[in-house]
Order: structure tokens, then C-alpha cells, then sequence
């Protein structure tokens, strides 16, 4: 469903079993080497939504490879398969072989794992400290939440908002790559226990850093 120019949402790609996986892939990412955390704004305020990154880690706003806003640690490398899960997201966000929107060379080195509690929200926000227009792929695991979707002026409407469920794919590039998004709210036990969280919202994206080493 291409909910704007460039912004895909794919409903139920993530199969319960992959889910699984990925759930349990976040417990340990989350432990370390940089734990999971509740970042701080530069003007003090702590975000509701707990982070963890792997590749490059993001404090607000800016990227780095140690984790100087936490525990000072090297962050964790970003794995080969999420590569390849982010070249198959496109793939079927875009379509396949010439026709896959570039997924072929797409090469993300950066992911945000954010953790959402029943209470915990993202205010409006555009992602733009990479250096690269490539898509980004948003994952979503656990329970469902309300995605706002925006306009690349500000911050205010005109605005979408999407129901994304445990499993669903979405894929921001093009046009929608710089949009305002958010998360207003979060449905709390609404997730399939059988993917492995009690309550709670996973989301993994991949990014593009442009940034070298
Ligand atoms: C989330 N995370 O559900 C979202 C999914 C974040 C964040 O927003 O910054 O960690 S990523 C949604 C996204 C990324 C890049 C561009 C656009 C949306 N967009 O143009 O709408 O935790
Ligand atoms: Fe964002």
C-alpha cells in the first residue's frame, strides 16, 4: 500500500517465526555491549522509548561509534543478515529484480532497535542525520501502534495516521524519506504472545549512514 510518493506500507511480511527470531535477537542486543536506554535531549528531557543501536550508535543528533552518552563502549556491529533482510524489504516494498528500487545496492550499516512501553510515544520528528537518501525499512514486532505520517514542511498537518501491526513492514524513500513521522499511541496487549513479547512494541529500523568507517 503506498501510503505517499516513495512510502510503502506491506502489511503482515514478517512471519510469526521470524518475528520470534528478531525478538529474541533484541533481548541480547539489548544487554550490550551498549544496554538498551532512554535517550536524553540536549535540552534534558528523557525520551519515553528505550534505544539500542547497532553499527552506528545514534544519540540526539548525531552519529558515532562509541557510545558516549551511555557507557563509553564501541557499539555493536550491525549483522549481515539484517543486510540482507533490509535488500528483501525493499524487494518486495518496490518490487522485484529491475524493479526493486535499487534494493540490489542497498547497503544499510546503521540500526535503531526502539522499545515502546504502553505509555511511551514519539513526538514528530525527521530522521536527516544520515548522509544518504537511501530508504529507510521500519520493522514492527509486538503491539500495535498508531504511525503518523507527515509532510516534509513541518511538523503540524497535513498528516496520515497508519495502524501498524506485530509483522508489518514499512519503507520510507524517495519524496518520504525526510517527512515528519511520529508515534502518538500505542495499544498495550494487543501483540500475539506467540511472537515472544509479553506487552510492549519492537521497532527495527535500518538506515544508510553515508558515513564512512
Ligand atoms: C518507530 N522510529 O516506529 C519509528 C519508525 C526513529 C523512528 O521514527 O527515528 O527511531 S522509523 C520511521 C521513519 C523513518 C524515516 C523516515 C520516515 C519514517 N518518514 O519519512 O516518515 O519507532
Ligand atoms: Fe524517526
Amino acid at each position: 500500500v503506498e501510503v505517499a510518493p516513495g512510502a510503502v506500507h506491506v502489511p503482515g511480511w514478517l512471519s510469526v517465526e521470524r518475528q520470534r527470531e528478531l525478538v529474541g535477537a533484541c533481548r541480547a542486543w539489548a544487554r550490550g555491549p551498549v544496554p538498551m536506554r532512554r535517550m536524553v535531549l540536549p535540552g534534558g528531557g528523557v525520551m519515553s522509548v528505550r534505544t539500542v543501536c547497532l553499527g552506528w550508535h545514534w544519540q540526539p543528533y548525531r552519529y558515532s561509534r562509541t557510545a558516549g552518552d551511555v557507557n563509553g563502549a564501541r557499539v555493536a556491529p550491525f549483522p549481515d543478515r539484517l543486510a540482507d533482510l533490509g535488500r528483501a524489504a525493499l524487494a518486495a516494498a518496490y518490487g522485484e529484480g529491475d524493479e526493486d528500487g535499487g534494493a540490489g545496492s542497498y547497503a544499510p550499516d546503521a540500526a535503531l532497535v526502539n522499545f515502546y512501553d504502553g505509555a511511551a510515544r514519539m513526538g514528530m520528528h525527521q530522521d536527516k542525520e544520515e548522509r544518504s537518501g537511501a530508504p529507510v525499512v521500519s520493522l514492527s514486532i509486538g503491539d500495535s501502534c498508531v504511525f503518523r505520517f507527515g509532510n516534509t514542511v513541518s511538523r503540524n498537518r497535513p498528516y496520515t495516521d497508519v495502524e501498524l501491526v506485530s509483522g508489518d513492514l514499512f519503507v520510507f524513500g524517495g519524496p518520504s524519506r525526510f517527512a515528519f513521522h511520529g508515534v502518538p499511541k500505542v495499544f498495550p496487549g494487543t501483540a500475539d504472545p506467540a511472537v515472544g513479547l509479553r506487552t510492549g512494541r519492537l521497532n527495527i529500523t535500518l538506515r544508510e549512514t553515508g558515513l564512512a568507517s
